[in-house]
């Protein structure tokens, strides 16, 4: 199969023109196709069979020991004009950045298989998906991009109809660090990625286009591009709310995705269900509300921590037809990390495991599977129109002063809330773990342009006729003074999101404080949780001395944007500053009068 849409015909042509492959195979999606790739892979090593009476279809794909995370560093968004890309981004001139990763794909496919990888981020009907075409000359990504997008020959079907499309190209090169880039051409829908084989810098469908790509698309065309799950809550009386959450990586949006409810809440009928774990694409529409996609169809996620305990769901999900990446495996070959029962005998590296040597498992070992093996998979997931979205979530790993839960009084307020997003770093992008970053939105690896016009771009959401979802933050995160999580986490996340919707519905009245609306006491439902009150109590303090230490903080990092910062974004600021102030005059006051 070659294309009969000439831009598309003439870009491979031009590749494999550069790039010299001994063939090129145009992806149909098909499983015969799948399945002659695993036995391809299987003979050559980039794949292991793992036991298949217990895991039938599941494989382990050892990377290269340097090549396990995104690598934010060599990460680059390429506008014409530097400041277009922002503080935020690393940037390179587009001509010279072409020249470098050019030379890198001159002849890097001799002897290699090209593969033409046509896909589709969303339902493959959907008015609010896009489409792109990834040119790899790696079988690991053409079998990991059959699971994540909807690719094969319907994606090409609609590329040919639409004549437009993100090019993507990627070659694993020489997996060497030295020689590795991920380049964006934003104004050419254009990806440039050498050197890695990684997820997130070479399934170019996923951060590359649904996000760095599609955010800058999602400016000029009035939609927004984010790095949020998208869940579905339903209560029991069959009402279901859906909540788009923000979290950075590896701060258990999967978890969050497919959340299972504590016992009462069960036994009561709510239900939770699972739309997207990582991207959401929303527009609003003519009802004046946000509506979202998910632009994938399957979960890279996490595998260490991932237990029957902590997310059943995904245990379920990838109990078959998964690709393990970087994992661990125990004595009779199953996949195996920290936080599973039983020990591994060999670990990612497939050294005999020696704990000397580290976890067993990468910290950043990830599975690949399809969404609609998950079995809280919403069918609203394929809806062409998506869903309509209820609140907006921020947070990050936070273990000191931010309250459990806080909503914002409105829009411009929940939008400072994001943009002041900080978060420790995790082992899903390369560089330090547990450091305080300020990340926005969780999009700071990922925005595809200035902060300050995203910012803009956000705010101007809201306008007349809009009805914009509540936006809240939370913090699963915090720590008490013996160093311990004060907040069970994972199914007991309900009992917030449960606040949320009634905050939504009017239910819950809340208390307003300087820094946003927290729950009023009593209206956090705790029935069954052993949560000692003292605790309850620190999870929901405001510490007012903290908090302006904080709002100090946040507005030197906006003013890191500035001249782009949007001016309603520093009187957001200034407000909560000032009310900060006023609220730790208030007793003084009181005291003295
Ligand atoms: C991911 C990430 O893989 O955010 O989703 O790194
Ligand atoms: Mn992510």
């Amino acid at each position: 199969m070659a294309s009969k849409l000439a831009a598309l015909q003439q870009w491979v042509d031009e590749v494999a023109v550069l790039t010299r492959p001994a063939q090129i195979h145009w992806c149909d999606g098909s499983d015969a196709e799948y399945q002659a790739l695993v036995q391809q892979m299987l003979q050559t090593g980039d794949l292991i069979e793992l036991n298949q009476q217990t895991h039938p279809g599941c494989y382990l794909h050892r990377s290269h020991p340097s090549d396990v995370a995104r690598v934010e560093h060599l990460t680059f968004v390429c506008h014409p004009q530097q400041e277009d890309s922002g503080p935020n981004n690393h940037w390179m001139d587009p001509a010279a950045a072409h020249a470098k990763i050019d030379a890198l794909f001159d002849g890097c496919m001799a002897g290699r298989t090209l593969y033409v990888i046509p896909y589709c981020m969303g339902p493959i009907d959907s008015p609010l998906a896009r489409c792109g075409v990834e040119l790899t000359d790696s079988p690991y990504v053409v079998a990991n991009m059959r699971i994540m997008t909807r690719m094969g020959a319907a994606a090409q079907a609609r590329i040919e109809r639409e004549g437009r499309f993100v090019r993507g190209l990627h070659s694993i090169g020489e997996l060497d660090p030295e020689r590795r880039f991920i380049m964006h051409f934003p104004d050419e829908l254009l990806i440039k990625s050498y050197g890695s084989g990684y997820g997130g810098n070479a399934l170019l469908g996923k951060k590359c286009h649904a996000l760095r790509i599609a955010s800058h698309q999602a400016r000029a065309e009035g939609w927004l591009a984010e790095h949020m799950l998208i869940v579905g809550i339903e209560n029991p009386l069959g009402e279901t709310h859906y909540i788009a959450a923000a979290f950075p990586s590896a701060c258990g949006k999967t978890n969050l995705s497919m959340l299972i409810p504590p016992e009462g809440y069960l036994r009561d009928g709510w239900k939770v269900w699972t739309v997207g774990d990582d991207i959401c694409w929303m527009r609003p529409g003519t009802d004046g509300r946000l509506h979202a996609i998910n632009p994938e169809s399957g979960f890279f996620g996490v595998a260490p921590g991932t237990s029957d305990a902590t997310n059943h769901n995904a245990m379920r999900s990838i109990s078959h037809d998964t690709i393990f990446t970087n994992v661990a495996v125990t004595a009779d070959n199953q996949p195996w990390w920290e936080g599973l029962p039983g020990t591994p005998v060999s670990d990612w590296q497939g050294r005999a495991y020696d704990p000397a040597n580290g976890p067993a498992a990468h910290p950043n070992s990830r599975f690949t599977v399809s969404a609609r093996q998950c079995p809280t998979w919403s069918a609203q997931a394929e809806a062409p129109a998506g869903v309509p979205i209820s609140a907006i979530v921020f947070g990050g790993r936070r273990p000191a002063l931010l309250p459990l839960v806080m909503e914002a009084r409105d829009w411009a307020h929940g939008v400072l809330m994001g943009a002041a997003m900080g978060s420790e770093t995790t082992a899903a992008a390369t560089g330090a773990v547990g450091v305080l970053r300020r990340d926005s939105m969780a999009m700071k690896p990922f925005c595809g342009y200035h902060f300050g016009d995203y910012f803009a771009h956000w705010l101007a959401f809201d306008r007349p006729g809009a009805k914009l979802p509540k936006i809240f933050h939370v913090n699963w995160f915090r720590k008490g003074s013996n160093g311990q999580f004060l907040w069970p986490g994972y199914g007991d996340n309900l009992r917030v999101l449960e606040w949320m919707i009634e905050r939504i519905e009017g239910r819950a009245t809340g208390v307003d404080r300087p820094i946003g609306i927290l729950p009023a006491d009593g209206e956090l439902k705790l029935d069954g949780l052993a949560l000692e009150p003292a605790w309850l109590d620190e999870l929901l303090e405001v510490d007012h001395a903290g908090w302006q230490d904080e709002l100090a903080a946040i507005g030197d990092y906006l003013e890191t944007f500035a001249p782009r910062l949007p001016e309603r974004l520093r009187v957001e600021q200034q407000r909560i500053a000032q009310a900060l102030v006023e609220a730790a005059e208030q007793p003084r006051r009181q005291a003295s009068g």
